[in-house]
């Protein structure tokens, strides 16, 4: 299988992270992509593929061009005024507030984000905006005609809505990558979001549309976060009414305790609704050990993971979005990848 990765992705490299109450290390970091590209290297994936360069359009597409603009220069207004540290917001436009664009960068912050856990650095924007090209590498390679590739994304994207950053994402990889899948050739195109995290940016991005169908398995929002939104009852909106399946389960939910049976379901709903294409937001912080969250899944479910997936049947690309605990990252991706590639129907 095909992997796409760029060494860019350590721009992006926050100083602190508040969780908790506390500033501590960011636990998105660097080290996170570096651990995973030596594992599928050391497990025989490859070739190893540096990402072409794609026109600003294809981001556009998915994300507000006022949007990208502001990502694009929040680091330099930032420092103008207040120096070269990490820009995070304050406050938000939440109950009561009006929802109108401010002047200063620190009220732009605020308009354009969902929290103060995601750092603008000064690579951030490089970062970000390579690990879209990653991201559709890897969905030319299935356009192209490859039954899979793995596009090693970082930042993440899934929490990133047209105008909206924040969860530790900025652009969203993924739904840029469906979205160009369908603008060259797929008809129908499916995300199957299986982070930890439910994939409020992504589900958000295509909530009214027929054309991609968005289908999470994550942890339940009245207990995790984003909180806001990943309720069972939100199933799309006017034409895209059907094309949304929310699967939230419960702090403790092992493999067969219930998330087996959820992604199975997904999987189904995917499979009868007749994807042509599937992008996978590939979240490995399910796992029992992962330091921010409340799942059990354990190394080996990684495999039955990837084969379930494989038993779609579908061209597939992996885009990586979450998983923190860096010690078993590389085992818990590889194994997903190996599951899939050993029941896939095609070699
Ligand atoms: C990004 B992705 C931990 C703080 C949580 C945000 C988590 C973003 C996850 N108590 N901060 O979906 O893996
Ligand atoms: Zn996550």
């Amino acid at each position: 299988m095909d992997v796409v990765y760029s060494e860019l992705h350590a721009l992006q490299n926050g100083a602190y992270e508040l969780i908790g109450g506390q500033l501590q290390p960011p636990v998105e970091k660097p080290e996170r992509a570096e651990t995973i590209r030596a594992a599928v290297e050391a497990a025989g994936f490859g070739p190893l593929l540096s990402p072409e360069s794609f026109p600003d359009d294809t981001i556009t597409r998915v994300h507000t061009p006022e949007f990208v603009a502001f990502l694009s220069t929040a680091w330099d207004r930032w420092v103008e005024a207040h120096g070269p540290y990490d820009a995070l917001p304050l406050n938000w436009p939440v109950r009561t507030f009006r929802q109108k664009i401010p002047e200063a960068i620190d009220g732009l912050l605020s308009y354009y984000s969902l929290d103060a856990g995601t750092p603008i650095t000064a690579g951030t924007w490089k970062a970000a905006r390579t690990a879209v090209d990653v991201a559709l590498t890897g969905a030319r390679l299935i356009q192209g005609g490859k039954r899979h590739a793995f596009a090693l994304c970082r930042p993440p994207g899934h929490h990133a809505a047209a105008d909206l950053y924040g969860g530790y994402c900025f652009l969203n990889n993924a739904a840029i990558a469906a979205q160009y899948l369908r603008d060259n050739g797929a008809a129908k195109v499916a995300v199957l979001d299986v982070d930890y995290h439910h994939g409020n940016g992504t589900q958000a991005i295509f909530y009214d549309r027929a054309d991609v169908f968005f289908a999470s398995v994550h942890a339940d929002p009245l207990q995790e976060y984003p909180f806001f939104l990943g309720y069972a009852d939100e199933t799309g909106t006017g034409a895209g009414e059907g094309c949304n399946a929310n699967y939230p389960l419960r702090w403790g939910t092992g493999w067969e305790t219930g998330y087996a049976d959820a992604l199975d379901d997904a999987c189904r709903r995917i499979h009868g609704w007749g994807a042509e294409a599937v992008v996978v937001s590939l979240g490995v912080d399910t796992f029992e050990q992962d330091p921010i969250s409340q799942f059990k899944l354990t190394t080996p479910d990684y495999t039955r993971m990837g084969e379930r997936i494989a038993r779609l049947g579908l061209p597939t690309l992996f885009v990586m979005e979450g998983g923190y605990d860096v010690a078993a990252l590389g085992d818990n991706v590889v194994n997903t990848l190996t599951g899939y590639l050993n029941a896939s129907v095609v070699a």
